[in-house]
C-alpha cells in the first residue's frame, strides 16, 4: 500500500477522552473511530489488525478440529425463556422488539442458539464429539464501557461450543480448547495465562480465564511467578489424544493462578514467599465446562450407546477477539506508539523515502516496494512529501516492526537503512539484502 493512496488519519495530540495507553495509541494511529460509548468503527488500520487476529484465532480452532459456521447476531428470546436466561441475564443484555412486538436480542453469547442447532440436527451418540465455532459481533450494554476496545459494548468474539456424550469427553474437549488458545496467544505475541476464575453468568464449576498480565488490567490476580516461565512454543501435539491435551492442562494449570473472584490466602500462602505475586490482568479469554446446564432444559439429547436419551455434556469457550488489539498494545508499546508483535502487524515493514520527487530514490523505493509484493510481503511505502522526521514520527505511532528507510546519501553507495522499531537499531545494507532479511523474518509468519 502506497500512503498516499490509503486511509490513515493519525492524530498529532492525545485525545482527552483516552485514559489507557492502547485506547489512545488506537485513536492516534488512526485505527478506531468512536461511533457511540463503547461502539466503534474500524478504521482501515484497525481492521487489518482485527483480521489477522481472526486469522489466527480461526486457524488454530481449526487445526484442532472445530468447525467454523457463523451465527446471526440478532436472536428471538424465545430460546433464552427455555433456558431461563432470558430473565436471569439482567440489563447487559439489550433487548430489541421486532413491528410484530416479539422479543429479540442482540446475542451477548450464543449458548441457546447453538444448542437448537444441535438439538434440531444430530440425534446420535455416534456424531459427537462435535465442536462448532464462530467469530462474531456481541453486545453487553456494560455499565461502563471504557478503554476503548478493552471494555466495548459492541465486540467481536469467537465463541466455540463443544458436544459431548460424557463429562470425560468434555472435559477432554475442555483440555483442547486450552491447548488452541495457548498456542492462538503465543502467535500474536502475547503471554496469556490460564488462570481459575468464576463462570458468571455462562454457568458451571470448572472455568479458566486467560490472563495478559498489565498493568492497566481490569482483574486482580495472584499467582506464582513459576508460572510466568512456562512458553507452549511450537510442540507438536495430537489434538485427539486425551493423554497429551490432558498434561498440557496439568502443566500450565498446576501452579497457584487465580483470579480475585476465586483467590484463596490460604493456599496462596503456600506458595513460596519470593515467587508470591499480585498484579493486574487483562481477560483476553475464558473456557466453561457446564455439563447440562443447555442441554437439559432445552433438549438437547442424543441417543445413547443403549438406545437412550442422553442430554449432551457442553462447554463454551470464548476468545475477545477485539479485546486483544487493546491487550497487545498494553504490552507492546513504548513512548513513540505502539510495537507490533510480526504475527499480527498490520504491515508487515514500512518504507521511507526521505526525498520524495527524487529520481534515483523514488526508482529505489519503487523496486523495493515491487521486490516486497513479489514475495508476498505487504509493504506501507510512504510516498507523501511529508518531511523525514514526521514520517519517521508516523511510522513509530503506527509500531510496523520493521522499517526500510531510503535516501540519496545512502543510494550513493548502495545501501538502505532496515531498523528494529522495537530495539531502534539500524543497520545499513543493500536493498536486495534487506529484502532478504524481511523475507527471513516472516518465513513461517506471514
Ligand atoms: C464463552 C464463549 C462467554 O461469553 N460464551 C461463549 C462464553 N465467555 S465470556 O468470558 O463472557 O466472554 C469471552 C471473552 O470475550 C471478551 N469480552 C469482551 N471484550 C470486549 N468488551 C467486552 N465488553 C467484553 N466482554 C467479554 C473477553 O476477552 C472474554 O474472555
Amino acid at each position: 500500500m502506497r500512503l498516499s493512496r490509503y486511509f490513515l488519519p493519525v492524530l498529532k495530540e492525545n485525545p482527552s477522552e483516552a485514559q489507557i495507553v492502547s485506547h489512545r495509541l488506537m485513536l492516534r494511529a488512526g485505527m478506531i473511530k468512536q461511533s457511540a460509548a463503547g461502539i466503534y468503527s474500524w478504521l482501515p488500520l484497525g481492521f487489518k489488525v482485527l483480521r489477522k487476529i481472526e486469522t489466527i484465532v480461526h486457524e488454530e480452532q481449526q487445526r484442532a478440529g472445530h468447525i467454523p459456521m457463523l451465527m446471526p447476531t440478532l436472536q428471538s428470546a424465545d430460546l433464552w425463556k427455555e433456558s431461563g436466561r432470558f430473565d436471569a441475564y439482567g440489563p447487559e443484555m439489550l433487548r430489541i422488539k421486532d413491528r410484530q412486538d416479539r422479543d429479540m436480542l442482540y446475542g451477548p453469547t450464543n449458548e441457546e442458539m447453538i444448542t437448537d442447532i444441535f438439538r434440531s440436527h444430530v440425534g446420535s451418540y455416534k456424531d459427537l464429539p462435535m465442536t462448532l465455532y464462530h467469530i462474531q459481533w456481541k453486545f453487553r450494554d456494560e455499565v461502563r464501557p471504557r478503554f476503548g476496545v478493552m471494555r466495548g459494548r459492541e465486540f467481536l468474539m469467537k465463541d466455540g461450543y463443544t458436544f459431548d456424550l460424557t463429562k470425560e469427553d468434555a472435559l477432554h474437549a475442555y483440555n483442547r480448547h486450552l491447548v488452541t488458545y495457548l498456542r492462538s496467544y503465543e502467535r500474536m505475541g502475547l503471554q496469556a495465562i490460564p488462570m481459575r476464575a468464576d463462570s458468571g453468568p455462562i454457568g458451571g464449576d470448572d472455568t479458566h480465564e486467560f490472563l495478559v498480565l498489565a498493568e492497566t488490567g481490569e482483574s486482580e490476580v495472584f499467582y506464582d511467578s513459576q508460572i510466568t516461565e512456562l512458553k507452549f512454543g511450537d510442540r507438536e501435539i495430537d489434538y485427539d489424544s486425551v493423554d497429551q491435551c490432558q498434561a498440557v492442562m496439568e502443566e500450565f494449570t498446576s501452579r497457584y493462578a487465580r483470579t480475585d473472584e476465586t483467590h484463596d490466602a490460604a493456599l496462596f500462602a503456600e506458595v513460596p514467599a519470593e515467587r508470591q505475586r499480585s498484579a493486574r490482568g487483562i481477560e483476553v479469554g475464558q473456557i466453561f465446562y457446564f455439563g447440562t446446564k443447555y442441554s437439559e432444559p432445552m433438549g438437547a439429547t442424543v441417543q445413547g450407546p443403549d438406545g437412550k436419551p442422553v442430554p449432551v455434556h457442553m462447554g463454551s469457550h470464548g476468545i475477545g477477539v477485539s479485546r486483544l488489539l487493546g491487550a497487545i498494545i498494553e504490552a507492546s508499546h513504548d513512548d513513540k506508539g505502539i510495537i507490533w508483535p510480526e504475527g499480527v502487524t498490520p504491515f508487515h515493514v514500512g518504507i521511507v523515502n526521505l526525498k520524495q520527487g527524487d529520481d534515483q530514490a523514488d526508482a529505489a523505493c519503487d523496486a523495493l516496494y515491487a521486490s516486497l509484493q513479489a514475495l508476498g510481503l505487504d509493504p506501507l511505502y510512504d510516498d507523501t512529501k511529508e518531511r523525514a522526521g514526521g514520517k519517521f514520527a508516523t511510522m513509530d505511532l503506527i509500531g510496523l516492526p520493521w522499517r526500510i528507510t531510503v535516501g540519496p546519501r545512502g543510494l550513493k553507495n548502495g545501501v538502505v537503512e532496515l531498523t528494529s522499531r522495537r530495539t531502534g537499531e539500524s543497520e545499513e545494507m543493500t536493498p536486495e539484502a534487506a529484502v532478504e532479511k524481511i523475507a527471513e523474518i516472516y518465513r513461517g509468519i506471514a
